[in-house]
């Protein structure tokens, strides 16, 4: 048998969605030797990879590396955690409707069982308990989206849509019709100070590191809720305990978190007041991931400008 001499794609190596990732890689792009994981890996002949946390150094360690994209939107998992990452070569990420819709399914659930107060009323079914509660309506609860990018400014558009009261925050000057928005570290103080719920969908740079501390916190309305399904890293855990049990904050909606796996002795998962999902807010189909991929390799192709390239000096 001839030894295969194509250009290898290397894909992360994910155990459940291996075999799709596979299909969707052989389909889309058959001029590749597709490659799930690093075992057996013919290093030299990787040119491109799909990469998900890559072992640091790893990258650094194919030679004939022509770009890398990043299954997630957020890339701190490259960019916060690789410092041999071959700085020469192209990284790109993820930018997906299918991402992007599934990060506005997951907030507006989160919006509306706070306002909802679905978690009282579950409590309030197990005890088999009838018991009136006033609610308020989306016109007179306020939102801060912080983070305005492919994925925050959709999100807010759909709550203003759902009829919230909408503000944003982002690190540049923009600008939309109907959102009140504002940008850079002076503004977010003031802009929280309005919110009955803050949304998180900022990536995790030096930047946004635990940008939600005690001070972020104590600055919000008494009684206000967060939703967090922009990184862990940008909010300081033991601030937000405290916060939740002083009744400064009245709820957490967690999707992302500083360590994950969550550890199972944390004390997120047993708290009344959090909702945990294990980073499910949205995920990149195979198919888009591979989608993503084709458009960044006809692009080089084309000596065109990389669409979503990542800016390491920003770090997102
Ligand atoms: P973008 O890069 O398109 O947008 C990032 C936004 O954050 C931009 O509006 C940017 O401002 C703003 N921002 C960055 N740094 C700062 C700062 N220091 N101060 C104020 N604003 C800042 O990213 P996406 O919208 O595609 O994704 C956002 C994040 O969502 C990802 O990085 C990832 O962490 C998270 N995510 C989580 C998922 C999950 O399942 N939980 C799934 C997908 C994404 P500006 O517009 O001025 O550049
Ligand atoms: C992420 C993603 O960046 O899942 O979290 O896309």
């Amino acid at each position: 048998l001839a030894a295969d001499t194509r250009p290898v794609l290397y894909i992360r190596d994910s155990a459940s969605l291996a075999p799709l990732w596979r299909d969707a890689a052989q389909n889309g792009l058959p001029q590749f030797d597709v490659q799930i994981g690093r075992s057996n890996l013919d290093l030299d002949r990787v040119t491109a990879a799909l990469v998900w946390k890559p072992a640091p150094g790893f990258l650094a360690s194919l030679p004939n590396l022509k770009l890398v994209v990043s299954v997630g939107a957020g890339v701190d998992h490259i960019v916060m955690s690789d410092p041999d990452f071959p700085r020469h070569v192209p990284l790109v990420r993820m930018v997906d409707p299918g991402l992007t819709q599934g990060m506005i399914d997951f907030v507006v659930w989160a919006c509306l069982s706070i306002l909802r107060k679905a978690k009282f009323f579950a409590n309030e079914q197990l005890a088999k308990r009838w018991e009136a509660k006033p609610i308020e309506t989306s016109p007179n609860k306020t939102i801060a989206v912080l983070g305005l990018g492919q994925i925050g400014l959709p999100v807010a558009r759909m709550l203003k849509k759902l009829g919230f009261q909408v503000i944003g925050w982002s690190r540049r000057y923009k600008k939309v019709e109907d959102l009140h928005l504002v940008h850079g570290s002076d503004e977010l103080k003031a802009l929280v100070g309005r919110a009955d719920m803050v949304v998180n969908l900022l990536p995790s740079t030096r930047d946004t590191y635990q940008i939600m501390g005690t001070e972020f916190f104590s600055s919000m309305k008494k009684g206000a809720a967060i939703i967090n399904a922009g990184r862990g890293a940008t909010v300081d855990e033991n601030a937000l305990l405290e916060a939740l049990s002083s009744g400064q904050l009245s709820e957490a909606y967690l999707d992302v978190f500083q360590v994950e796996p969550l550890p199972s002795e944390h004390a997120f998962w047993i708290h009344p007041k959090i909702t945990i999902t294990p980073h499910i807010a949205a995920i990149t189909h195979p198919k888009s991931g591979i989608r993503a991929l084709k458009r960044a390799l006809a692009e080089i192709e084309a000596n065109k400008p990389l669409s979503n390239l990542v800016d390491w000096n920003a770090g997102y």
